[in-house]
This record gives C-alpha cells, structure tokens and sequence, in this order.
C-alpha cells in the first residue's frame, strides 16, 4: 500500500495459463493478493481487483493437440474452471477475464502499433527452427534442445532447468522437433522486435522508486544493469492475437500482460483513469515472472504512453515436503483432488499460507504442518477462545452483558489493530496474522486468569464485565481476520450481529444484543486425515510421477477407442446394506448384490443419501476398477453417479432388471 490513497488503485495477480488445473504453488499469489484487498476495503479503500485466465502461447497449443481437441475449447474448459476455482477458495475479483476475449485483441494490436508509431519495433530476419518433418517452424514449447548460455537441457522460451534466463528464438542449441521429434534445422524469418534496450534509462529511474517487495526491485535491477536485449514479439502460430499486417500472432507475453488493461476496461468505463493517468496499479505474481513484470512490461507501457506500475509484490517459491515444486515429478499438491475434494474448508489452507511464512520466502508445503497449524492455532487458540466466550456468555447471561469494555482492551486491540496495518503495507502477511493470533492467544489467558467460572458465582456484575471485555475481544478478532478466513469469521460476526465490519469498527463496543447458542468456528482435522494425505503425496513423489488431475480427462472432447470402452465392467446392482464409514461424514459403506456374487464398495455419497434409503435400490457400477482401500475400508467397484450442484446424483435403470445385467 503506498501513501498515496486518492489516485484509483488497481491490483492485479498473475494470469494463471488456461493449460491445467490448480496447485498449491499457484495460491501464493492469489490468497495473499486477495487478503491484501479485502483489508483495503477494511480500510475504506475501493481498489478495483482484476485478473483472467492467460489462454495464448504453445503449451496450450500442444496440449489441446495432444486432447484431440481445438486450442478454443481446451482454453474455454480451462477458463472457466479457473474462475470456478477462485469462487471456491474465496478469491473475490472484481473482474475475471480471458485473454482471448476481444477486448485483448483490440487493445494488443492498439498497444502494439503505439510502439510501432512511438519507434519502438522494429522488423529483423532471424533464424528460427523449423521442422523438415512437420513443415513449419517451432515456436517456443515446440522446440526442445540445449540452453546456448549454461548448456543444461532447455524448452523453448525458457531455460528451466539452467540458468533460467529467457530464451530468445535461435538461443536454443540442437534443436529438436517436440512433435515428431525429429531434427530441426535452423531458416529464415522475418519477425519483429521491442526495442528493450532503448529503455535502459528510463527502468533504472522507474526502478528506483517502484514499491513492492525488495525481491522484485532487486531481480529487476541486476537485469537492467547487466543486460537489456530486445524481444522478439511475433511468432509463427494460428493461436493469438494477429500481429498488425502479417501472418504472425503476437508474442504470449506480451497479449497477457496487456489483459491487466483489457480486463479493466471490462470492469470499468473508468479504464482510464488507471491506465492512462495518475494511478497506483499494484501486481501481485510468483517470483519467477519478476523480469517480465518489473523489466518487459512497464517499458512496452511506457513505450505505449500508458501509465507504469506502482509495485509489484513477488511471492516465494513452493517446495512440497523439502523438495523442489515440480508437477512432472509429482511434487506438487492439487488443490481439488487434494484439499476441497477432502471436504477441507478453504479459509484454513487461506490461514496456512498467509501464516506459515513471509510471503517473499520458500514455503515448504507440508500437511503435516497444515494439520499442527490448523488444530494447534485455529481450533486450540482462535476457535476455543471464540467459542468459550460465546458459550459462557450464552450459558450465563444469555446476551453480550450490558457494561463497559475496559480502556486496556481497547488499546490492546487498536495496538493489534495498528500491527497489521504496518505488516500489510510492507506485503507481510505473516506478520499481519501473526499479530492477529498474539491477541487470541490474549484473549485465552485473559479469560484463563479472570476465573470467570468463579466470577459468575461470587460476583455477577464483576463478571459481565469481563465477558464483556472478552466479546469485545472475538468481535475485534472477527472483524481483523475476516479478510484471511471471510466465511468463518463472517459467521462468527453474525453470532454477534455485527452490522458494520470496517477496522475501525474492531474498536468500537459491541452492542448488547441477544444471543444464540454458539457454533464452533473449527473442527480438529484427524490426525489419521492427516497421515492418509501424507501416503498418498509420498507415493506421488516416489512414483515420480504426475498424477493426472481428474478435471484434465474432463477438461476436453478427447476420443476414447471403443475397445478401450468395451474394457469397463458396467453393471447394475442392487444395494443390500448400507451404513456410514466411521469417522466420515462423506463415505458409506455399502454391500451389493451382483447376479451371484456379493461386493462391499465405499462410496461418497453419505451427504445425499441417507443409507437406509438406499437398501433395495438399483445402481449402476462399474465393477472391474481396481479395488481400493478407503479410511481402511475395501472397495471393490465403483457407483456411477451424476455430479450436480455439487452432489452425488445416482444413475438407476429405468425398469427392473436382474442384478449382475451387463451394460451395453
Ligand atoms: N500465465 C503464468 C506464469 O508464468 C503466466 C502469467 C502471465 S501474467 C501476465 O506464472
Ligand atoms: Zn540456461
């Protein structure tokens, strides 16, 4: 946050690539980002938060090929899967957009011929790959081959596993086709240029001066210092926006970035004022696009006489049990199928990536921790603290007790108060957090050393007053941390009929209103829970392998062979036992019946179906699945079932027919 706070404040994250589903890695730069702009609201701010799916570039390309689908539907399927996604973790954008959306292409090709009007591209014959095989030249994820500067395996644009400088076309060594992967030659193009160079002066200046975390300022710095190469910004795909004039699309790097601006102007008719005067545009990304957001980008807007960024905050990197993030690999940690598939509640993955560590540092992702964190510090500080109060006070007085909050309390909660604020204008989220659990950790020991148990009966006004004080104490807790945990603390405000919820509202006495039985904020996380998603990230991470994510099998048209079909054992069934699997609310243990033989199956379905209405029923199954062992359960086929609306709908035959009948 800078000091300037009448300017229009835009903030931004990164665009995730409409190319794969969600990750851990991923979150350490929306979560933050959105608490960063729940707070400014906090603070009666109005910043406007945009961001959208980035759907250009080769991967995506190859990808879709490899899906047997088109680059348009493999990108849409991506696009709204991502939107989807940030609605579930409470990542609240005022506006989502995509790339590929007109808007982008009309301001790309507007930016791009202010450079060519401004000087700035410049046209140059280059040698680029080209595939003798597959008759076309190789851009970028097309290519394979050896990085000309450290000599470590290298893709395309990138040198990911060197020194992970920005590949140019021509600076990959031996190239090979990723396609046939046949050799490829090296001919002849015309292609166009940004001028990077021409800005040297003007990035140092702007370096200078531009907020953020010191991470950015300083990866950016020692580029501009050492060395500034101009950018080839066409390429030879169909996928992208057309390059002005010629057959080529325009660069990914640079239509993506330029949907911070297209994704404006489709939020606002102000666009504008954020992009064209006097602004505080802020960019939250990972820390491995640092040189494309503190170098490249605000040059090209300079180059285009738009207004420059004001900050970019880079987040650390990820590692997943010690071990550097890698999604070939299989270390990497899924969003769905690992965590909201579970049943976690997403304000607690919210909680532990804020606060495990400072955001420009490592977090080395661990469930482990996760579990600690979540029943040590949420259920065992903050949620007991909230619930004891709630309930003693419901028990005893059954309303928030008419009497004065103490003057101590108070201060104590401004100090608290004044902390975050500090932490959230140097990015630090951590200590935002951490400052915020100090005073629920404050609040046990209060209500630990006020014997209020003991107070109730010696002296009740003496004890309404304390209570009172810690009420005061849940109400400042729940208004600070509602931009980490905004359902959970949403429901807390509510249980005491809080009607405004600004910062400065955590000061201000809580009124006494009537109150109802409590909920408990948070449930422990079983430690079982915990050792069972360890197994299965181990076994990733042994097998090396990428599990694929369910939704990538979803995500396209992809042709199935019908002898692949005629594989599966599908058959009806009638279910002749069913009951709840212990310790889980989603799992049910169920007998059924197939012609002669008798199977038990798990199945996830507890939530909408009660087991006894469930005996005597026929479903469909698919019966040759590898069996499995859930929560120590075996199971042996699988119920097919529709997904809606988030529930499990079963699939029954339309007449009576024998159990064990095949499908066809
Ligand atoms: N789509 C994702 C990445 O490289 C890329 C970001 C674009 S931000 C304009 O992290
Ligand atoms: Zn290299």
């Amino acid at each position: 946050m800078t000091s300037v706070t009448n300017r229009p404040l835009l903030v931004t994250c990164g665009l995730p690539y409409a190319n794969g589903p969600c990750h851990i890695g991923h979150l350490r730069t929306y979560i933050p980002a959105d608490i960063y702009v729940r707070c400014l609201k906090k603070l009666r701010q109005s910043p406007l938060f945009v961001c959208g799916s980035d759907t250009h570039g080769t991967p995506i390309v190859i990808n879709a090929e490899q899906q047997g689908t088109t680059p348009e539907k493999f990108a849409a399927y991506y696009h709204r899967y991502w939107k989807d996604t940030f609605k579930a973790l409470s990542v609240d954008f005022s506006h989502y957009g995509n790339t590929d959306a007109p808007t982008n292409y009309f301001r790309t090709q507007e930016i791009v011929k202010a450079l060519q009007e401004n000087g700035y591209i410049y046209p140059l014959v280059i040698r680029l790959a080209y595939c003798p095989e597959c008759d076309r030249f190789l851009p970028d994820r097309y290519v394979e081959g050896v990085c000309l500067f450290c000599g470590m395996p290298a893709r395309g644009d990138e040198c990911d596993q060197g020194c992970g400088r920005h590949l140019e076309p021509g600076e990959v060594v031996d190239p090979k086709c990723k396609t046939c992967g046949a050799s490829a030659e090296y001919r002849e193009e015309k292609h166009f240029f940004f001028k990077l160079s021409a800005f040297k002066d003007f990035l140092s200046t702007y370096l200078e001066t531009l907020g953020g975390t010191a991470n950015a300022r300083n990866y950016a710095r020692e580029w501009v210092t050492n060395e500034l190469k101009d950018w080839c910004i066409t390429r030879n795909l169909s996928w992208g926006v057309p390059f002005p004039g010629t057959d080529l699309v325009v660069y990914v790097w640079v239509d993506a970035p330029i949907g911070y601006v297209s994704f404006t102007e489709e939020a606002t008719s102000t666009w504008e004022d954020y992009w064209k005067k006097e602004s505080n545009i802020i960019h939250f990304i990972g820390g491995d696009i640092i040189y494309h957001h503190a170098v490249f980008w605000p040059a090209l807007l300079k180059g285009a006489n738009y207004t420059t960024p004001a900050a970019v905050v880079a987040s650390g990197m990820v590692k997943v049990d010690g071990e550097t993030f890698s999604k070939s690999r299989g270390h990497v940690v899924w969003v769905d199928d690992d965590y909201l598939d579970h049943g976690f509640h997403p304000d607690l993955l919210r909680y532990y990536l804020a606060g495990y560590t400072s955001h420009t540092k490592e977090l080395n992702f661990s469930w482990k921790v996760f579990g600690e964190k979540v029943n040590r510090e949420l259920v065992g500080s903050l949620g007991n603290f909230i619930y004891r109060t709630l309930l003693f006070a419901y028990k005893n007085f059954g309303r928030v007790p008419e009497a004065p909050v103490d003057g101590a309390i108070i201060e104590r909660i401004a100090a608290t108060r004044e902390k975050m604020v500090s932490a959230l204008k140097e990015y630090e989220f951590k200590k935002l957090v951490d400052a915020a659990m100090s005073l629920s950790d404050f609040g046990n020991a209060y209500f630990q050393s006020k014997e209020l148990w003991n107070l109730v009966k010696s002296d009740k006004a003496a004890c309404a007053r304390e209570v009172k004080n810690c009420i005061q104490l849940v109400k400042a807790l729940a208004v600070l941390l509602e931009p980490v945990m905004p359902s959970t603390m949403r429901r807390v405000q509510a249980q005491l009929g809080l009607t405004s919820t600004y910062f400065s509202d955590a000061t201000v006495e809580v009124e006494p209103l009537r109150l109802s039985q409590p909920a408990l904020p948070f449930t422990k996380i079983d430690e079982k829970k915990i050792v069972e998603l360890e197994i299965t990230l181990g076994r990733r991470m042994a097998g090396g392998s990428q599990k694929a994510p369910a939704n990538e099998a979803r995500a396209t048209e992809a042709t199935v062979e019908l002898e692949d079909f005629k594989k599966m054992d599908l058959r009806i069934a009638r279910i002749v036992e069913a009951e709840t699997v212990k310790k889980s609310d989603k799992l049910l243990r169920i007998t059924l019946q197939l012609g002669d033989e008798t199977r038990q199956i798990v199945a996830g379905i507890a939530r909408d179906y009660p087991p006894e209405e469930l005996i005597g029923t026929d479903v469909l199954v698919l019966a040759n699945v590898r069996p499995a062992n859930l929560m120590g359960v075996e199971s042996h086929g699988m119920l097919l079932a529709a997904e809606y609306e988030g529930r499990a709908v079963l699939i029954r035959p339309s007449q009576k027919v024998p159990s064990g009948t095949r499908i066809r």
